[in-house]
C-alpha cells in the first residue's frame, strides 16, 4: 500500500494497455472537452443523429451521425462508407480541426504516427443503448488504427479476440478517455454493454463516442 494514497483512490494511470495493439489514454481528451462538445452539436445541427437499420432489419439502439469525407452507414443493403448523408442527400459535415488534430496526436502517442482520418462516426447512447460484439472491417487499410474518444456517461467496453467466441475482457471508458486500436488489435471483436443510467455534468443522460478511421 502506498502511504501517499492511504485511504484515497490512487490517480488512474494515464496510459493503460488493453491488449497488444490497443492502448487507452485516460483523460486525454479532457483539455478539449468544451470544443469537442460544441463541435458535436454543430455536426448534429447539419446531420442529425438517427437510428440506422442493420442489414438483418433491426434498428440500432445507439443513434449515429458522421463528419468527414466519408461517413459510415448501414441499411438493408449492408454496411459501407458513403460521402453523402442518405438523409439529406448532402455531403457529411466537414471534420472539425480540433477532431483531426486530437485524433492524430493520440494515434502518434500510441505508436501510430501519421494517422490522417477521413471519417468520424459519432455515436450517441442513451441509457440502455448498446453495441453488440462486432469488428470494424469496412475500412480499406487495416494497417491504419482507429481512434475512439469517449464523452459523457461512462460505458463498459467489451474487448475480445479475432474470433467472436474468444473470451472478452471489460474496460471502463469514461469521459475524456481515448482508446487507440491498431496492429494486432485492429480486427478484434469488441462492443459496448447496455449504458447504465446516470447524469453527466456536461452531457446529461448521454454518452457520445467519436471513432476516427481512415476509411479510404
Ligand atoms: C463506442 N466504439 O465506443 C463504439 N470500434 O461507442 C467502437 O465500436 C470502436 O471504440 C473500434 C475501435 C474502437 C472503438
Ligand atoms: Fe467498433
Amino acid at each position: 500500500m502506498n502511504d501517499l494514497f492511504d485511504g484515497l483512490d490512487p490517480p488512474p494511470p494515464a496510459r493503460e494497455d488493453i491488449a497488444p495493439g490497443a492502448v487507452l489514454l485516460r483523460g486525454r481528451a479532457l483539455a478539449h472537452e468544451a470544443a469537442l462538445i460544441e463541435a458535436v452539436a454543430a455536426i448534429a445541427a447539419q446531420a442529425p443523429f438517427r437510428h440506422m437499420i442493420v442489414p438483418a432489419g433491426f434498428t440500432m439502439s445507439a443513434a449515429m451521425t458522421n463528419c468527414g469525407d466519408a461517413g459510415w452507414v448501414t441499411d438493408r443493403g449492408g454496411y459501407r462508407y458513403d460521402a453523402i448523408d442518405p438523409e439529406s442527400g448532402r455531403p457529411w459535415p466537414a471534420m472539425p480541426d480540433v477532431f483531426r488534430a486530437l485524433a492524430g496526436a493520440a494515434a502518434a502517442e500510441a505508436g501510430h504516427p501519421g494517422f490522417a482520418p477521413d471519417a468520424c462516426l459519432v455515436n450517441r447512447y442513451a441509457p440502455g443503448a448498446r453495441l453488440s460484439l462486432h469488428r470494424d472491417t469496412n475500412e480499406r487499410d487495416f494497417t491504419q488504427p482507429i481512434v475512439s474518444v469517449s464523452l459523457g456517461l461512462p460505458a463498459t467496453f467489451q474487448f475480445g479476440g479475432a474470433k467472436r467466441s474468444d473470451p472478452t475482457r471489460r474496460i471502463a471508458l469514461r469521459h475524456g478517455d481515448i482508446a487507440v486500436w491498431g496492429g494486432p488489435a485492429r480486427l478484434a471483436f469488441h462492443g459496448i454493454l447496455a449504458l447504465k443510467d446516470g447524469e453527466h455534468p456536461r452531457l446529461g443522460r448521454m454518452r457520445i463516442n467519436l471513432t476516427f478511421r481512415k476509411a479510404r
